[in-house]
Order: C-alpha cells, then sequence, then structure tokens
C-alpha cells in the first residue's frame, strides 16, 4: 500500500478506535516491541515480533459470538510470533498497553499455555491455558466501580504480571487479556481483548499445570461475562478457571 494511504487509514484508525493494545513488554529487563497492530499489517516486510499478529487494526475486540471459536485464543486471526522472550520463572514482565479508555472498567487476566515445542509454529487450537493472575473489581461502592482496568490506567497504561516460579522451564505463549465490561449487561456486550506473547521460561520448578482450550476458556452467560456494572456492587466474579497456584 502506498505511503499516504497509509498515513489516511492510521489517521482514520485512530480516530474510530476508543480500545487498545499491548505495544512492549519487558522480560528480563529487555524491551521488545509487540505487534503493532495499526502499523505491521500495512507493511510490506514487517518487523518480526515476540507478539503475535492480528487483524483486529480497529485495536478492536472480541466478543460472546467468538468464544467457541479460534478468534478468541490470541485475538482476531491471530497468527503466532516468530519470536520468544526469553523470561526468568519467578521474574516479573511488565506489559504497555496503548491508551486505555476510561470507559473500558474491567478485569484484567493472564494465561500461559505451554507449547511442547516452538510456539511459532504450535497451533493454537491445541494450547491449554491456565490461569496465572487475575484481579477484577477493587471496589464497588462508587457506580460503576474501580477496577483493575482502572489500575492499569492509573499505572501509565501498563500492567505487571508474575511468572510462577513452580511452572517447569519451557516455551509457553502468555495470553494477557482485557474484559472491558462497559456494555456487558447485555448478552454478548463484554468485550474481550487478548494478547498473546511467545515466552521461553528458564529456570522453574516441575509443574505442568493443567489447561483450557481457549475456545473453552469463556461462555457468553458466565457469571462475570454477563454482567451489570452501572449499580453498587458488593463482588464480582472474575471469569475463567481457577487461578493456578
Ligand atoms: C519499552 O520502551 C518504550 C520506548 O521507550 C516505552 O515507551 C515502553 O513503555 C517500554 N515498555 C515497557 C513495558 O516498559
Ligand atoms: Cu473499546
Amino acid at each position: 500500500m502506498p505511503k499516504l494511504s497509509t498515513a489516511i487509514v492510521l489517521a482514520s484508525a485512530s480516530l474510530v478506535a476508543g480500545h487498545g493494545y499491548v505495544s512492549s513488554i519487558v522480560a528480563n529487563g529487555k524491551n521488545y516491541t509487540g505487534y503493532i497492530v495499526d502499523r505491521y499489517p500495512y507493511m510490506s516486510d514487517p518487523p518480526q515480533s515476540v507478539g503475535w499478529a492480528t487483524t483486529a487494526t480497529d485495536l478492536g475486540f472480541e466478543d460472546g459470538t467468538e468464544y467457541q471459536a479460534p478468534n478468541i485464543i490470541c485475538h482476531r486471526n491471530g497468527v503466532n510470533a516468530a519470536l520468544s522472550a526469553p523470561v526468568t520463572a519467578g521474574s516479573t514482565i511488565d506489559l504497555q498497553w496503548t491508551p486505555w479508555p476510561e470507559s473500558h472498567h474491567g478485569p484484567v487476566i493472564t494465561y500461559l499455555a505451554a507449547c511442547d515445542g516452538d510456539c511459532s509454529t504450535v497451533d493454537k487450537e491445541k494450547l491449554e491455558f491456565f490461569k496465572i493472575e487475575e484481579k477484577g473489581l477493587i471496589d464497588g461502592s462508587v457506580v460503576p466501580g474501580k477496577w483493575a482496568a482502572d489500575e492499569l490506567i492509573a499505572a501509565g497504561h501498563r500492567w505487571s504480571v508474575k511468572i510462577p516460579s513452580t511452572i517447569a522451564a519451557g516455551n509457553y505463549v502468555m495470553r494477557h487479556e482485557i474484559i472491558a465490561l462497559h456494555s456487558s449487561g447485555q448478552l454478548n456486550g463484554a468485550q474481550n481483548y487478548p494478547q498473546c506473547f511467545n515466552l521461553q521460561v528458564t529456570g522453574g520448578g516441575s509443574d505442568i499445570p493443567a489447561g483450557n482450550l481457549g475456545q473453552s476458556l469463556y461462555k457468553n452467560t458466565d457469571a462475570g461475562i454477563l454482567f451489570n456494572i452501572y449499580t453498587t456492587l458488593s463482588s464480582y466474579p472474575i471469569p475463567g478457571p481457577a487461578l493456578y497456584s
């Protein structure tokens, strides 16, 4: 695509899109550029990345109509990242989101799935994800509540996740996700923004946690998916399988 039309596409994308994606991660102190979804799809030879490619060029979301379909795994038409970021088990990965809209309250959840080989070629539909962290409602006393996503915004659109020290060394796909709940009072109104990265975990223990296929993490009627945030809340059931511990 010629440069001028790319600029027009980019300009209109930033006007339309109210959402976001992870533009970089830091692992073992090294900063890795993610898959720049509003730029790389328009390049003839985009840089290789530790972030999975997607066609979500609107910086948009998946919803309940896709929960049992491949798009929920690593976002829209997700394609394996070519690179992997080495990370020591027990250490923390930082994720940098693009500016996240204030209206998009909701939980932040991160999963890992062992690749049993090379994450750059693994079949995403066979990945079994176990949840390594989850944060949902922080304070429900003031409508529409204070949420993990609000904390992420306050931290500069950043999030930190600890890689468990107990998991076996090896190659993993990290699936990090914000679920925006501003419309989730209606069926298929929750918005999932899954972001996948390839990690090469070193050190660690011997645990090989059981997991769930990406296509069976959620149902559109789950208590934490079909959920109205515009009322005083005392709790919020974070969706997805139980936390690994
Ligand atoms: C990676 O570097 C860029 C450019 O300096 C910075 O904006 C971003 O916040 C860094 N990423 C993380 C996760 O710290
Ligand atoms: Cu949005």
